[in-house]
């Protein structure tokens, strides 16, 4: 989509295929910039009001909450950008944004405010474009008077009738496409009473990107109509990408604080089951009307071109995912972020897993003869394929990356996630003379753990390390081993699944 006559043949043929949208293109052409009536003439008490510029924050902050107890008149300017940037990794696609950012600029303004509002069209954007604010009382909610070409600006007054969080978005021809690019935002009319306060203020939206390729296709992906139509989108995201608000991006708190998002689906088209993992929304100010809260809500709906308001204490440490609990949505399509909260922990609230114990079911004890002989068969696959080097090597790589899976879900807790241990108590695994010195010790150290004292890179430690044999296959061991004797500077063959085997069933 970077060819803007592509782009542009592509929308006509579109608006050529569904006639409402032309409907639509005409009436903003009748409202075009020659149809601009002069600005306004205000009566005097209005004119009387304090002038202010709003604060615009990009997502996932928000501005300060509004402290002046009487309305004024607020100038809003925000500038439409489309912009190329990351979507996931390895992929890009070229956003239209209202600031910048998917969503755009959060919006805060009071109840009975007068907003004086400024729609700038970048001049190095391909296409004209315009808002729907639906704070806004009006004929599209500002769209019919905010239709602005590339390096145009655009402006109209509305009075915020209503208070309540809302969604504003794009409303030009097609309609769809341009909020599926990422045209549209949030904006807050905090009612004139304001807010309850609370410590930390976050800014989310859930919207779906409709792109040609596949889910982690690389490349500059372009917006495909026909998955829209059908509503199959590769990718639903929280704010504008895959990984947007996880790692060092995520959103945080401290213990006993309390904390209020401002939540919005953008869409165009889904709508979502918002959720936060081992979180209970204390309120929720169900559609984001501000009035009446519902209260101790595990999951809240929220539609399309919707918002909702959640607030909640948090009690414990950790980290807490924010999900679509349309769970294939979070867990392979993007809508995953998270919260992490730091402070001291509170047993009784929560003991983190206090025993972990071996549970063998009647179903462990045998495995039919023929499950056994498909297990054998397998594992001669395995070998008989590994005498292709090109396929050894693929094959290591993959057992090196589930392997790490299997570290950071256990081994990393004691040897620490740089392989260094703890001096004392935890031997390391980086550059261990004593575990690269004999492959088959290795093995056995993780069946059937270690006591007494070992002496590793000239430093001994008397301790336990626990077996493994009943919380590891084979394989998680043949990986995991793989893993540690081929990262942080180690070097080595990969263990195979058999080698474990034999090894597990030897007998002393
Ligand atoms: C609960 C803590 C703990 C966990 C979990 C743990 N280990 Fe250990 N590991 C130890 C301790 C303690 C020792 C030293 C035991 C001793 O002093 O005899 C050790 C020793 C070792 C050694 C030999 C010493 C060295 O540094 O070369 C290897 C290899 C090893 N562990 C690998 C692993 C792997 C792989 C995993 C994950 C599958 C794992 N360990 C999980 C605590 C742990
Ligand atoms: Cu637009």
């Amino acid at each position: 989509m970077k060819n803007p006559r592509l782009l542009t043949a592509f929308t006509v043929a579109s608006l050529a295929l569904v006639a409402t949208f032309a409907t639509t293109v005409l009436l903003h052409a009748a409202e075009g910039p020659s149809d601009a009536k002069g600005p306004v003439v205000l009566p005097p008490e209005v004119l009387a009001l304090p002038v202010e510029q709003a604060i615009l924050t990009s997502p996932p902050h928000v501005p300060p909450p509004i402290s002046r107890k009487y309305s004024a008149r607020v100038v809003i300017n925000l500038e439409v950008r489309e912009v190329v940037g990351r979507l996931a990794d390895g992929v890009e696609y070229t956003f239209w944004t209202y600031g910048g950012n998917v969503p755009g600029s959060f919006l805060r303004i009071r109840e009975g405010d007068v907003v004086e509002f400024h729609l700038n069209n970048h001049p190095s954007s391909k296409l004209p474009h315009n808002i729907d604010l639906h704070a806004v009382t009006g004929p599209g909610g500002g769209a019919a008077s905010t239709f602005t070409a590339p390096g145009h600006s655009s402006q109209f007054t509305f009075q915020a009738l209503n208070p309540g969080l809302f969604v504003y978005h794009c409303a030009t021809a097609p309609v769809p496409m341009h909020i599926g690019n990422g045209m549209y935002g949030l904006i807050l009319v905090e009612p004139k009473e304001g807010l309850p306060p609370v410590d930390k203020e976050y800014y989310v939206m859930q919207g779906e990107f409709y792109t040609t390729g596949k889910y982690g296709e690389e490349g500059l992906q372009s917006f495909d109509m026909a998955k829209a139509i059908d509503e199959r989108p590769p990718y639903i995201v929280f704010n504008g990408s895959v990984g947007s608000l996880v790692g060092d991006k995520a959103i945080t708190a401290k213990v006993g604080e309390t904390v209020r998002l401002y939540f919005g689906v953008g869409g165009p088209n889904i709508t979502s089951s918002f959720h936060i993992i081992g979180e209970i929304f204390d309120k929720v100010y169900p559609e984001a009307g501000l009035s009446l809260p519902n209260r101790n809500v595990q999951t809240t709906l929220v539609p399309s071109g919707g918002a909702t308001v959640v607030e909640f204490k948090v009690d414990v440490p950790g980290t807490f995912i924010l999900v679509d609990h349309s769970l294939t949505r979070a867990f392979n399509k993007g809508a995953l972020g998270m919260m992490k909260v730091e402070g001291p922990a509170n047993r009784v609230v929560y003991s983190g897993k206090e025993i972990d114990a071996v549970y063998l079911g009647a179903q462990a004890e045998a495995g039919s003869d023929s499950s056994k002989r498909e297990a054998e068969l397998k594992s001669q696959i395995a070998d008989a394929t590994k005498a292709n080097p090109l396929i050894a090597g693929l094959t290591k790589e993959m057992q090196v990356e589930k392997g790490k899976q299997v570290y950071m879900g256990l081994c990393f807790a004691c040897h620490q996630p740089d392989g260094k241990g703890l001096p004392m108590a935890f031997p390391p695994l980086a550059g261990s003379d004593y575990m690269l010195a004999d492959r088959d010790r290795a093995v056995r150290i993780v069946l059937k753990g270690l006591t007494g004292p070992v002496t590793v890179n000239g430093a001994t430690i008397n301790s336990v390390m626990p077996p493994q044999e009943a919380v590891l296959t084979d394989a998680q061991i043949a990986d995991v081993l793989t893993y540690v004797f081929n990262t942080w500077g180690n070097k080595g063959d990969a263990f195979t699944s058999s080698q474990v085997k034999s090894i597990r069933n030897e007998t002393h």
